[in-house]
């Protein structure tokens, strides 16, 4: 796939979505793109962040252009209002990824008390250095210090005074903006607490002082709530490691019994992993008439089991429905987080069964199971079993699975990256340093059906790695550039000659997998590494981000950490802010003057590419660095 100036359709570059969308039409079945148009026009209040409905004495709305209500019922002017909406969805997304990351711990304590049957420590050597960073004594035997880790990390989450033990990892001149501007970040529950406090009528109405603890807030999900549940998953289940697999629709076979692991957290997908292997659960689909059991990722949740046991993924957000509508899927397994309640739908016009997994997400329509550390083991082997059952209720003429699937290689850790430089950063700094690596960029987050799906992604990268820029990819956009053939270690012939080389060098693609969207924290933990090698806060670093088709609370979260921790970073979807001047203002300008970095708002991939690359530029300049 070549970049391409303008996109065919308004709604997807895949072929695999649009044979899928057409199939649904055909059946008169409804999918996300038909309630976006059903919803037009969208509320133009609400698109400029100009609508409240905080309080019961509104709903309220500011208007744009002067001629009506200039401020709320409560007195709130367009400032306050758009201030305190973007706020709440920092803290909305911040707390997603965090209640994400406390599940984790959670069972981390259950596994190192003996009460979590099937879960183990896999990565001890992680659990030794991340038991270091938070204080505990390096001689336990593994159990015993896995527990004393998870009590310290539940810490983490209340009322704890100075910073989130995983800023250590910062350099210090960061945590010292963070201080001067009073957004270090203290607990993680915290910061989500108060941010929804001060976003009450009557307590903050200053728009920037309300910036700032959204700032904050967005800090204790990166350096918080989405590293733990990083670092624990990887303790749990293995830090990741590059593995060969398959991306897109045609990873479904035809002949198999096909489960769908689909969400964001890892602890009922591993179990469902390890059950699919079981030999009884085997024999009993073989003698069903299946070949096999056949697991396939969607959105995060495939990303976490892609990374980790090399599981092929079915395709990211605006592929779930679809993913259904190929008749092929015996069971759609779910946690939480980017599931449409839609899926119940659909499932119910197939013979798909759908499993919910968390207590705390119940869909329509759905079977709900319910998730514990001490009954997980138990619950994969219940759905695999269900779903093998399942398979005589497969409709074989109502079966269409549309293309063929794709390679990809993934499973690139931060460790992983470092092993394969020979141990040291070195010759990746070298390599930035001679100008054959102008820098790095991470491309990373959602689909949105306002965006033609996977064309901001793929074509924003595909123009990074030719300028030279080394692309790291997470989310949904890791799932677009495995689709499009970027990331085999051949994709290096799309690279410039510099990046090419060094991919050549290390047989890498010029895109590489960290995983899913809490891995956004290995992106910013890398970058952190990098800095304190050079010496230099991370706002110097010849580095970006992109969120080139955005659309949830949590990739709002991740933004500003990655704002707030000095990365530049350039949004495909507006955020409903331009109702504001004030707001609009800070986010993409005053921000800078204080943390060296700011937002962009770019909705062409093509000129997001030259901001890009323009900003990597200017930084080589800064740095001393040659610079085209
Ligand atoms: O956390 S990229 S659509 S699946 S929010 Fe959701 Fe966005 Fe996909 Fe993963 Ni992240």
């Amino acid at each position: 796939m070549s970049p391409k100036e303008s996109p065919d359709n308004p709604y997807s570059i895949q072929p695999d979505t649009l044979a899928m969308k057409d199939k649904a039409a055909k059946e008169g079945l409804e999918t996300v793109w038909d309630r976006f148009q059903a919803q037009q026009p969208q509320c133009g209040f609400c698109e400029l962040g100009l609508s409240c409905r905080i309080c019961v004495m509104g709903p309220c709305r500011i208007d744009p252009f002067q001629e009506g209500p200039q401020r709320g019922v409560c007195g709130a002017d367009a400032d306050i209002v758009v201030a305190r909406n973007l706020a709440r969805m920092v803290a909305a997304g911040a707390a997603s990824h965090s209640d994400h990351g406390r599940d984790l711990v959670e069972t981390l304590l259950a596994v190192a008390e003996g009460k979590a049957p099937g879960y183990q420590l896999t990565d001890l050597a992680k659990l030794d250095r991340i038991a270091g960073e938070f204080g505990v004594a390096a001689d336990l035997p593994p159990l015993a210090k896995a527990k004393e880790l998870a009590l310290a990390l539940m810490e983490e989450f209340g009322i704890k005074k100075g910073y989130l033990g995983f800023t250590r990892r910062l350099p210090r001149a960061r945590l010292e903006k963070w201080r001067k501007l009073g957004i270090e970040p203290r607990g993680i529950d915290w910061e989500i607490s108060e941010m929804l406090h001060r976003t009450h009528m009557g307590v903050d109405n200053d728009p920037v002082n309300i910036l700032l603890q959204a700032l904050r807030a967005g800090l204790s999900d990166g350096w918080g709530g989405s590293m733990i549940a990083t670092e624990v998953s990887d303790i749990l289940f293995g830090t990741p490691k590059p593995a060969a697999s398959q991306v897109n629709l045609g990873v479904l076979k035809t002949d198999e019994v096909n489960i769908i692991l689909h969400g964001h957290n890892p602890l009922v997908s591993e179990m469902v992993v390890r059950a699919a292997q079981d030999p009884g659960l085997v024999n009993r689909a073989k003698e069903l008439g299946a070949s096999g059991i056949n697991l396939a990722g969607l959105c995060c949740t495939g990303n976490e089991v892609l990374m980790r046991q090399g599981i092929p993924m079915a395709g990211n957000h605006l592929l779930q429905e679809l993913a259904i509508l190929t008749g092929a899927v015996e069971a759609m397994v779910v946690d939480y987080q980017c599931i449409m309640p839609s899926l119940g739908d659909l499932a119910s016009c197939y013979h798909t069964l759908f499993f919910t997994t968390s207590a705390k997400a119940k869909f329509p329509k759905a079977t709900a199971l319910s998730f514990a550390p001490e009954t997980g083991e138990a619950l994969g082997r219940q759905i695999v079993a269900q779903a093998v059952e399942n398979f005589v209720r497969r409709r074989p003429e109502r079966v269409f699975i549309p293309v063929a699937p794709v390679a990809q290689v993934t499973g690139f850790s931060v460790e992983v990256i470092q092993e394969a430089l020979g141990g040291t950063w070195e010759p990746l700094l070298d390599a930035i340093k001679a100008g054959h690596l102008r820098g790095a960029a991470g491309v990373v987050g959602c689909n949105n059906p306002r965006v033609v799906q996977d064309y901001g992604h793929t074509n924003l990268t595909q123009k990074l790695i030719a300028a030279d820029i080394l692309v790291l990819d997470t989310g949904c956009a890791a799932v677009a550039h495995a689709k499009a053939g970027l990331k085999v270690p051949e994709a290096a012939d799309q690279a410039g000659p510099g990046l090419k080389a060094v991919c050549q060098a290390l047989k890498i693609p010029p895109v590489l997998h960290m995983g899913s969207c809490v891995d956004n924290t290995r992106i910013v933990n890398l970058a952190a590494i990098l800095a304190n090698a050079l010496g230099v806060d991370l706002d110097m670093l010849p580095v970006a981000a992109a969120a080139p088709e955005w659309y949830s609370e949590k990739a709002a979260a991740i933004a500003c950490y990655a704002v707030a921790s000095g990365v530049f970073t350039v949004l495909g979807v507006a955020p409903p802010v331009l109702g504001s001047k004030t707001v609009t203002d800070l986010l993409l300008n005053g921000l800078e003057a204080h943390l060296g970095a700011k937002f962009a708002v770019e909705p062409d991939p093509f000129q997001a590419a030259r901001l890009i690359i323009n900003h990597v530029e200017g930084k080589r300049r800064a740095l001393g660095l040659d610079a085209r």
